[in-house]
């Protein structure tokens, strides 16, 4: 019986396993350009440009494969705009009554398409993602009867059962982790790698042209357009960061350096999010250069850590805890946010370039992501909802499986502490240590009191004081209270006073 495999934006891999399950000469492959996906939340436009345009890119590929690919375009004249209704107004062109398709990456996705069953008089098969080192029942086995859910673990567990920089049964180096080792601060002697670029194409060229026309009150800067959105072109993506960043991305992983946005990182969470790179790639492609002697330890195991770790880790979190986790606000934080979130006009120095940054490449690293943008939005209380969607739209790389645990967990707390074991609060000294952004700024992280004081400085000590009930209890953060403690009535009154008066300044009427 010939069927239609539904291939969703982000399963665009060639052994995805509704193609591997389906056949060339009789099935039908539906891809489709949807406002519902593009606009849930409002995207990016790179984004959605880069997106449409691997996906125009996979359609080609696969008719060459011999594939019959059936591609609706965003403005198709009778296009419906979802997942639900195109994949029904297909059956009905193509006279068929089954689908297959993989499991969707996102639970707002799944439930649509768990309708479909219940519903419809066509059949459907979901079948697993296996694009993931561990399956979510895999997951959820892990986790069952733990107290506490911490990567470290999971991370081990997984080391152990792919033999990835193990010998003999134990770590290479007999340490698992060498975080310890990924903190050196921005040295502007060690150069950083241009990254790797791809002039538009005639597809892209379009399809950019039809996000001008069609996406123009979306967020952010369309050109310059540099993406891979070819599996080649993701592939060269992650050959040019092995060669030329692996080497230093242990040691500079934590740093930030003002006009150097990508620095040793890889760039290739957009590409393993959508199907153009695959774990296994990148992870075997870091292996392989420790082994060859081209990359330290403590580079390779930290680049390994964040996929065979944290990707992994997240997403069998999301899974479990979905659709409660998205409703998660253990610090009641309700705070609207502030519009610098999108216009960048902030005095803070540090904000203003990660968000110029993210306007303007849908790209941050991780401790942009984290310790400038996330650190505020915790200290500030800013509303999870507001902080997810935020998060959600601006980066190319962000599906909701990986954006919600890592704001919801790891950057708000909103958890509770499911993620992780303390908030990741932090003042101003941290900004100050792993970047050159405090020199430029009209603040002084050295400053804790008056016009000139860091707002980080004293928010942080506030943001302990309001979150005092539900955090005093924390193991991890009882010498902070202690400092808290030791601290005069007048200073803490002094703090909340400048607190209060900028958070009202920062709060949209
Ligand atoms: P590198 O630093 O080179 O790391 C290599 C790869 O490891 C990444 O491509 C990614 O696949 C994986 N990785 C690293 N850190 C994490 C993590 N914490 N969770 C899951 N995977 C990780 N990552 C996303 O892919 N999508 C998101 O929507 C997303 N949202 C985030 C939101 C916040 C608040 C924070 C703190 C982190 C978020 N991350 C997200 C994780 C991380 O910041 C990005 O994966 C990374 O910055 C992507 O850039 P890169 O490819 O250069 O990564
Ligand atoms: C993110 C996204 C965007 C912007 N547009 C589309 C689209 O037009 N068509 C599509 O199939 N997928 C798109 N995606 C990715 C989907 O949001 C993603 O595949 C689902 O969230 C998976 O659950
Ligand atoms: Fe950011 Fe404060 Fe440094 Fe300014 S002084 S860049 S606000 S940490």
């Amino acid at each position: 019986m010939s069927a239609l495999i539904l291939v969703m934006g982000d399963q665009l891999s060639f052994d995805i396993p509704a193609l591997k399950a389906g056949n060339k000469q009789n099935d039908i492959v539906l891809l489709a350009e949807l406002r519902e996906e593009a606009g849930y939340v409002r995207h990016h436009k790179k984004k959605i440009a880069f997106l449409f345009s691997a996906m125009r890119h996979f359609a080609e590929a696969l008719r060459t494969a011999g594939w019959q690919v059936d591609y609706i375009k965003l403005t198709d004249k009778d296009n419906t705009h979802s997942f639900t209704s195109e994949a029904e107004r297909a059956l009905r062109r193509h006279q068929l009554d089954k689908i297959i398709t993989t499991h969707p990456s996102e639970y707002r996705v799944l439930q649509n398409i768990t309708h479909w069953r219940e519903q419809a008089d066509f059949s459907v098969d979901i079948l697993e993602d296996d694009r993931f080192y561990s399956s979510i029942d895999a997951f959820a086995e892990w986790a069952e009867g733990r107290k506490q859910l911490r990567m470290e673990f999971f991370y081990r567990e997984l080391r152990r059962q792919t033999d990835i920089l193990m010998q003999g049964g134990a770590p290479i180096g007999r340490q698992w982790n060498y975080d310890s080792d990924n903190r050196k601060p921005p040295d502007k002697s060690v150069p950083v790698p241009a990254p790797t670029r791809f002039a538009p194409d005639a597809i892209t060229k379009e399809v950019c042209q039809l996000v001008e026309t069609e996406f123009a009150d979306h967020y952010g800067d369309l050109y310059p357009f540099s993406f891979a959105t070819t599996h080649a072109q993701a592939e060269e993506v992650l050959q040019q960061f092995i060669t030329e960043r692996l080497v230093n991305f242990g040691s500079y992983q934590d740093a930030m350096r003002t006009g150097e946005p990508f620095m040793f990182h890889s760039h290739i969470g957009f590409y393993l999010n959508c199907g153009l790179l695959s774990p296994t790639q990148a992870v075997e492609a870091a292996h392989t250069a420790y082994h060859r002697g081209d990359a330290p330890l403590h580079s390779v195991e930290g680049f390994i850590r964040q996929i065979l770790g944290w990707r992994e880790f997240v997403r069998g979190l999301y899974w479990l805890k979905m659709p409660a986790y998205r409703e998660m606000n253990f610090l009641e934080a309700d705070r609207p946010l502030p519009d610098f979130f999108w216009d960048c006009q902030t005095e803070m120095n540090c904000l203003h370039q990660c968000f110029s940054e993210t306007r303007k490449y849908a790209y941050a690293h991780h401790i942009q992501r984290l310790m400038v943008i996330g650190n505020f939005s915790l200290l500030a209380g800013l509303s999870p909802a507001a902080v997810n969607d935020w998060y959600l739209s601006v980066y190319a790389d962000a599906y909701e499986w990986v954006e919600l645990p890592n704001v919801t967990g790891m950057v708000l707390f909103a958890d509770g502490g499911i993620l992780a074991s303390k908030p990741y609060a932090a003042g101003s000294a941290y900004i100050d240590r792993m970047s050159d952004y405090c020199a430029n700024c009209r603040y002084s992280p050295k400053e804790k009191t008056g016009d000139r004081a860091c707002p980080f400085g004293y928010l942080y000590w506030d943001f302990l004081g309001r979150q005092e009930e539900k955090l005093r209890g924390n193991p991890r953060l009882g010498m902070i209270y202690r400092s808290l403690d030791k601290m005069s009535a007048e200073k803490k009154q002094q703090i909340s006073v400048q607190s209060q008066a900028f958070l009202d300044s920062i709060t949209p009427s």
